[in-house]
């Protein structure tokens, strides 16, 4: 079986959204069109509380972009943005969303982040959904979405070190790219943890 993964194809991460990224409504067309080629489509979403750890708003003193220690980790501060239950944590309201069998909520905790759609940053707890996709057989998954540099990256890394046959779709991501050349290092680690990298017919 194989299975692709819609990472974060959110309001708040498309251009006019709290984490805007550039391009990034292009992708909706796309993922409506790729996902008939896959036996399984799942999606992630980026899931915050209002006080997640991850916003510049929490830490006095502290601007978007900063990139500071959290509970021991590196952590880059955002914009506040995908706050549960809000329209920006909704599907782009174009994207099909019949086919989607199941949707990952990721960095609910308040004091985790979870670029990943498998783990938290710290690798320490797993969503459920590696056990999810080893459970309906799947053994070949293809990431598209939003960010590149961010939760493409951290999920496709996951996939391949999970031991699923991991792709890419290079063309169907679009990045934040806080500093230039971002997306080409985030591209090269995903290929040295495994990751094949793939374009999209037209
Ligand atoms: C993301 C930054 C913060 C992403 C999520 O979806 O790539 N980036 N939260
Ligand atoms: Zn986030």
């Amino acid at each position: 079986m194989n299975a692709l993964i819609l990472v974060d194809l959110q309001n708040d991460f498309l251009p006019g959204g709290a984490l805007g990224v550039p391009g990034g409504d292009e992708l909706i067309p796309i993922a409506n069109r790729l996902q008939r080629s896959f036996d399984l489509v799942v999606a992630t979403k980026d899931w915050h509380p209002p006080n997640h750890c991850s916003f510049a708003s929490q830490h006095p003193g502290h601007a978007v972009g900063d990139v500071i220690e959290v509970n021991g980790l590196s952590q880059v501060l955002w914009p506040d943005h995908c706050i549960e239950n809000t329209s920006g944590s909704e599907f782009q309201s174009s994207l099909d969303t019949d086919r989607i069998e199941k949707v990952i909520h990721k960095g609910t905790d308040p004091q985790r982040d979870s670029y990943s759609g498998f783990f938290d940053n710290g690798g320490r707890v797993a969503t459920g959904l590696g056990r999810y996709l080893h459970q309906q057989d799947v053994d070949e998954i293809h990431v598209m979405g939003l960010a590149t540099d961010y939760c493409v990256r951290a999920t496709a890394i996951d996939a391949a070190r999970l031991g699923f046959n991991t792709y890419l779709i290079a063309n169907a991501c679009r990045g934040v790219e806080l500093a230039p050349g971002d997306c080409q290092r985030a591209i090269e680690e995903m290929q040295n943890a495994g990751v094949q990298v793939r374009e999209m017919e037209n």
